[in-house]
């Protein structure tokens, strides 16, 4: 057992380590560029030390903005070979290489956190000055370019653009892309443990879409029409609408006024009357949906526990949510497993297949505690610190065992810890 002292200063080193000077690698060697949802989690953990540097987080992920306002899932600020696919194979041609789909738009909440919560309100406010513009555009992308029919529900065109790679939830969906052709070589198990990873038959499909969005020339209507692999993803759509509000939030705070609030209320208005499409009668549970097929993807997932963090559940709905999610607690050593444990294709030591993430459970915590389940909300915590007190700030752990998969020293946990619990 670590004292307190100590898991605070390992969760600070951490992310200096982790530090390329501006912005933080996950962690060095597996994944070393900077990566859209693990900097705006990781700027709550530089928050809790250094104001000034969890601002020149967000700074330069705002540097690799499109000029449609998307902030892709992966910034390639400076060359490194330890990763694959890299620049050349994304084949984007903007000022900053990056990839050309974005992840979890975590970013506005984490914003209106840091300015509720930094001391330094001078530099808050001019962060936010700054800022807010480049917010608002990357939102109004999402809604434009990723809900162009207007359903509420925008979709997802590749599993790493839910940053939940190889969640069984996209197994179906996944099914359907043709695999690429040419050969490979990954990078990923060289620096891991095979057993922890994806298997090579999704990361054919991966590469055959990135090489997809490249052919399109990034065209987004063409996409739109044409993608083989289009999911409705309730991770995606709980985590915008939770930020949408949280933007707008925001604008009021800061006096902001823009000629598009409107329509951001409008988007958030509609994903409101819209959300019970994602609602599965029968199973009584929230679940993706196969935008393609139009079937909804029947994984038991911990990410549908996010549409609390969203808000959207309705007062039933919460309470059989609660209920499931006790039971789901009790079925593994530690919570909440990213799949549920009683699933024939639950595996507890597979990335997105079933090990905990520390961030995940944070946001599906908040939710619990929205919605007066404090109880859950409480164990999902103690889990949490009892998981690093075992194993450290590794990037996942297994819910049986507890030990640490995946990346050692990894930015998000470490970063979690501080601004969660520590
Ligand atoms: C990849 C960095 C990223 C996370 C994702 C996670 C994994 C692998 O690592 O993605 O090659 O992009 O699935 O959520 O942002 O930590």
């Amino acid at each position: 057992m670590n004292n307190q002292k100590q898991l605070i200063d390992t969760a600070k080193q951490t992310l200096i380590n982790n530090d390329l000077g501006g912005y933080t690698v996950p962690t060095h060697g597996l994944y070393p560029f900077q990566w859209n949802w693990d900097s705006a989690i990781t700027a709550l953990g530089w928050m809790t030390f250094d104001e000034e540097r969890a601002w020149q987080e967000i700074e330069l992920l705002f540097s690799g903005q499109w000029d449609n306002g998307m902030i892709p899932h992966v910034l390639f600020h400076k060359e490194s070979d330890t990763y694959f696919p890299g620049p050349d194979v994304w084949g984007s041609d903007k000022k900053v290489k990056s990839t050309s789909i974005s992840q979890p738009p975590v970013l506005a909440s984490v914003m209106n956190i840091m300015f509720d919560q930094c001391k330094d309100r001078a530099l808050a406010a001019q962060k936010m000055a700054e800022f807010m513009p480049k917010l608002i555009a990357y939102h109004l992308w999402w809604y434009r370019e990723r809900d162009p029919k207007n359903t509420g529900l925008v979709v997802s065109y590749h599993p790493w653009e839910s940053g939940m790679d190889n969640s069984p939830a996209w197994d179906e969906a996944l099914a359907a892309v043709p695999p690429v052709t040419w050969d490979y070589q990954r990078c990923d198990t060289t620096h891991i443990n095979a057993s922890e990873r994806p298997h090579k038959k999704e990361y054919d499909r991966f590469l055959y879409l990135v090489e997809f969005f490249k052919n399109n020339h990034f065209d987004s209507d063409l996409i739109y029409e044409n993608c083989p692999y289009k999911v409705n993803d309730i991770g995606i759509v709980s985590i915008l609408h939770r930020a949408s509000k949280d933007l707008l939030a925001l604008c009021d705070k800061t006096n902001i006024s823009h000629p598009s609030i409107t329509e951001l209320n409008d988007a958030v208005a509609l994903t409101e009357t819209t959300i019970n499409g994602l609602w599965c009668e029968q199973d009584q549970y929230f679940y993706n949906r196969n935008v393609i097929t139009g079937e909804l993807c029947k994984v038991k997932t911990s990410a549908s526990q996010l549409i609390l963090y969203a808000g959207l559940a309705n007062k039933l709905q919460a309470d059989i949510l609660n209920a499931d999610a006790l039971a789901w607690t009790q079925a593994s050593t530690f919570s909440m497993s990213s799949t549920h444990p009683k699933s024939p294709l639950y595996e507890p030591q597979r990335y997105w297949r079933g090990p905990i993430w520390l961030h995940i459970n944070w946001m599906i915590a908040i939710g619990f505690d929205d919605y007066q389940f404090t109880d859950i909300a409480k164990c999902m915590k103690d889990d949490a610190i009892a998981l690093v007190n075992q194993s450290g700030y590794y990037e996942y752990f297994h819910a049986d065992s507890g030990a640490g998969c995946g990346g050692k020293e990894f930015s998000w946990t470490a970063a979690i810890a501080l601004y969660w619990w520590l």
